[in-house]
């Protein structure tokens, strides 16, 4: 799905900011059928739960409504209009006026309607949008509903992350012309010294197509014409981490001559290749550096904002970081083009956390439960998990920021299922996308003796807490078992391995002279053990430390005021941990 643009021949009106608000318990019958009767409003984008001061709508279940009137400017008469949404968290719905005119399950992929036939040109309508938080066995990520004693609902979840809900990215509304460039599709490639961009288009009825690629001077490289095809860029400026470079394709749809649709995409020219033990980009061994992630802040929850995206990066670059992987779930798409443009380097992963029922304690109504089962993740599951990822590589196949798919953090690969449930996602993943190799995400539970999916995988990603859940506060411990443990995964599976987790919580301005838990001198000393494991571990093409800054969970004992694994604050500021991971990562930046 193309991300709405102003072009020559389109217009976007951006419908963020302040929205009634209203849950549902507050407001019977249809609320679109009406104005919403509640003196709330809530910040669009942002997700809801933290705005308020409501313990009633931060642990909300169920559905929730945002309302705004909205004025289609009167010059888009003879245009096709459209509703835009970025996401809505969990599962959103649309109303204009009293028509119903898109549903959407999955909370942190865009979808859009045609409401051209609804509304009018120069008038107003009514715009109405529900959003339901609800995480069941067959949603992506999974969750349980239970009733309590009293009547109420509670909403529990197996990811170690706040269920933060609502509409946390943008809103839009566009304009584009009835025959128009409906979806791009770019891969890249390189011949000696020439860039290669493969193209194909689709439109909604032109008769022809032609196509012209620029460089970053705005001259013009390469031109083509119809609706697939390959541009050849002799003396190509490659795409390379932290240094990026990009060509914009410019794609119009043409009918009885006359351009009558224009849409620009950036592009990357870049290779990504699985060798052996090696990861390259553009041929040249990869060795990835940074964080496994979140979006989060205070107030805003999830809600995308842009002054955090500006100084993550900054503080990304300062510490020396080269990527960064999307836990755990598709980031807002101002993040990836933020990546493109600025050479980081994304793993992309889908919203599928949570699948391993051994961490849940039961979570599903009984001890010893197995994931994969009828009553558990079933069949269901996987086809939402299927639209998930299929959702992900449509919005994001044209990033050159992203080199790897990841299908899945820490699901329960040792238990019986796991290969059944994971193959046919791999295929698939594999279908949608020949070029980009696919990895998940293995869990400490899940060893080299006990996987049973990890050879479905181009890369094997591991997360590792040794020294943190296991062996917690015996660094020289851990170390051995650590080390032992990598050994095992690079004999037993020749393929590259990168460390996507390990962490320390660690509370700023907790010191200690000891290897206490906790203490800031802790969490350096922890991730210095990883690094000196990593370095003796050949096949290990990468390390992301857990998390780059803090952020907010669900409650529980093992968390005050949510996971403090953060290299920053919450609030972004350094514990000591930053400080010794730029000096290691600057140095290995230097070095290349
Ligand atoms: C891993 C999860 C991550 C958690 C982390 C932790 O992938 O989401 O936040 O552990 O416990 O299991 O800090």
């Amino acid at each position: 799905m193309l991300k709405p643009q102003v072009s020559p021949t389109r217009e976007l009106i951006g419908l963020d900011g302040l929205w009634k608000f209203a849950i549902d318990t507050a407001v019977a019958g249809s609320p679109w059928s009406a104005p919403l009767l509640t003196t709330l409003e809530a910040a669009v984008p942002a997700s809801y739960n933290d705005q308020f001061a409501d313990a009633a709508i931060r642990d909300h279940v169920g559905w929730v409504w945002y309302q705004r009137m909205v004025r289609v400017p009167r010059g888009w008469a003879g245009e096709r209009i459209f509703l835009r949404l970025d996401a809505a968290t969990h599962e959103g719905v649309v109303y204009v006026d009293d028509v119903k005119v898109a549903e959407h399950v999955g909370g942190y992929t865009p979808f859009e309607a045609d409401i051209t036939d609804v509304v009018s040109a120069g008038a107003e309508f009514r715009l109405t949008v529900g959003v339901n938080n609800e995480l069941t066995n067959i949603t992506i990520p999974p969750g349980v509903i239970t009733v309590t004693a009293d009547g109420g609902r509670k909403q529990d979840y197996l990811h170690d992350f706040f269920n933060y809900a609502g509409l946390a990215r943008s809103v839009w509304l566009y304009s584009a012309p009835a025959v128009r460039v409906t979806n791009i599709t770019v891969t890249t490639d390189v011949d000696g010294a020439a860039g290669l961009v493969g193209f194909d288009i689709e439109t909604s009825g032109a008769e022809s197509v032609s196509v012209a690629l620029r460089g970053a001077d705005g001259q013009v490289v390469a031109t083509s014409s119809g609706e697939a095809g390959v541009l050849r860029v002799a003396d190509a400026h490659l795409w390379q981490p932290g240094a990026a470079y990009l060509y914009t394709l410019t794609a119009q749809a043409i009918v009885g001559g006359e351009v009558v649709d224009e849409y620009s995409l950036p592009v990357g020219v870049r290779t990504i290749e699985v060798r052996g033990t090696e990861f390259l980009i553009n041929g040249t061994p990869f060795y990835f550096t940074g964080f496994g992630r979140h979006e989060d802040s205070a107030i805003r929850g999830k809600g995308h904002d842009n002054a955090y995206l500006v100084h993550d990066f900054q503080l990304m670059d300062w510490i020396g970081a080269n990527s960064f992987r999307t836990s755990h779930y598709p980031y807002a798409e101002e993040v990836m083009e933020f990546a493109d443009r600025h050479g980081i380097v994304v793993i992309d992963e889908v919203g599928a956390v949570g699948l391993n029922l051994a961490m849940g304690g039961g979570i599903f109504g009984g001890q010893n439960q197995q994931t994969f089962s009828p009553e558990t993740i079933n069949d269901r599951t996987r086809e939402a998990h299927a639209q998930a990822i299929r959702e992900l590589v449509e919005r994001d196949k044209n990033h050159p920021s992203v080199v790897m798919w990841s299908i899945t953090n820490e699901p329960a690969s040792n238990e019986e299922g796991a290969r059944e449930y994971f193959e046919p996602l791999v295929t698939l993943t594999r279908e949608l996308d020949p070029n980009r190799p696919v990895t998940f995400v293995n869990v400490m539970f899940s060893s080299f003796e006990a996987d049973r999916i990890a050879d479905l995988f181009d890369v094997i990603c591991l997360n590792r807490y040794y020294g943190w859940y296991v062996d917690s506060g015996d660094l020289k411990t851990a170390e051995r078992k650590l080390e032992a443990e990598l050994r095992g995964w690079q004999e037993r599976f020749a393929r590259p391995l990168i460390m996507t987790e390990y962490g320390a919580d660690t509370v700023a301005g907790y010191h200690s002279i000891y290897d206490v838990p906790f203490t800031e001198e802790y969490q350096t000393n922890f991730l210095e053990m990883y690094h000196r494991v990593h370095d003796r571990i050949p096949a290990i093409v990468g390390e992301q430390v857990w998390n780059f800054a803090d952020f907010q969970t669900k409650n529980g004992f093992a968390r005050v005021d949510g996971n403090k694994k953060g290299v920053f604050t919450r609030d972004r500021k350094p514990k000591a941990a930053a400080h010794a991971l730029r000096a290691r990562w600057t140095a290995l930046r230097d070095a290349d």
